[in-house]
This record gives structure tokens, C-alpha cells and sequence, in this order.
């Protein structure tokens, strides 16, 4: 654990924007909504936050709890099919949480997609 001025964070292995819609929660679907999200890989959950990541820290010390998204036995896919958007991967979740996340800049989707499926593989499955 690093101590981030009050704030006691796990490593975190990336962080930047992407656009994310959230397509299923326990299983049931849900309207597609894409917003732009930041999202923090740390080794073993991605967090979204709504806001900036100044915001989020600062909601961060009132207690705000950003989304957060166990990857131990997740499932990462890319899912040209599941959206008009290019650039598209899914993350699924053990609870049946289903994640879209997008970028238009080949590199920086790749770069997710690549850093995602490592931290997943690392990962016990359950
Ligand atoms: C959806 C919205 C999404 C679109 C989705 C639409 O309409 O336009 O952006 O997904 O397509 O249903 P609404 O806002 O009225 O819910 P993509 O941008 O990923 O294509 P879909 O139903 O084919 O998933």
C-alpha cells in the first residue's frame, strides 16, 4: 500500500480516460449509456470515476466511493459486435457485471486491453 497524502491506495499500474458503458449489472442488462470515465488499474480491481481525478480524490477523503470492479475471474474480450463504436473490449465480471470501454486512439485501447488481460492473468480465478 502507498500512502497518498490521507489517502491509502493499492499500487496503481495505469490510469487515464476512456469512454465506458456499463451493459449489465448481476447479470441484467442494462440501456447503454457511454460516458467518459476515469479509470485506475491497480493489480487486482479497476475503479471508475465519474469525475476528474482532482474530484475524485477530493471526494475520495469525504468517503465517496468510486465503482469499483473485482477483476479475479474476470473475462476480457474485444466485442466489435456489441457497439457501432471502433475500438471496443468487454470486461465481465464473476457477478455478472459487464463493462464496455472505448477509445478512438488505436494505441491507448490497446494499451488497456494489454494491461487489463495481464492483471486478470496474474489473478487466482476465484
Ligand atoms: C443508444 C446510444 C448508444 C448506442 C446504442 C443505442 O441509444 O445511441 O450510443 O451504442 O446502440 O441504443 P439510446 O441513447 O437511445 O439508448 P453505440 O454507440 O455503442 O453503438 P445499440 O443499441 O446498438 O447498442
Amino acid at each position: 500500500l502507498t500512502d497518498v497524502g490521507k489517502v491509502i491506495e493499492p499500487m496503481v499500474e495505469k490510469e487515464g480516460y476512456l469512454q465506458k458503458a456499463k451493459i449489465a449489472d448481476g447479470g441484467k442488462k442494462l440501456r447503454k449509456n457511454w460516458s467518459t470515465s476515469w479509470i485506475v488499474l491497480s493489480s487486482r480491481k479497476i475503479e471508475f470515476y465519474k469525475e476528474s481525478k482532482q474530484q475524485a480524490l477530493a471526494n475520495m477523503k469525504t468517503g465517496h466511493k468510486p465503482e469499483s470492479v473485482d477483476l479475479c475471474g474476470a473475462h476480457i474480450e474485444w466485442a466489435k459486435e456489441k457497439s457501432s463504436r471502433k475500438n471496443v473490449f468487454q470486461i465481465t465480471t464473476v457477478s455478472g457485471n459487464e463493462f464496455l470501454l472505448q477509445s478512438d486512439i488505436d494505441f491507448i485501447i490497446l494499451d488497456w486491453f494489454h494491461a487489463i488481460k495481464n492483471a486478470i492473468d496474474r489473478l487466482p480465478k476465484d
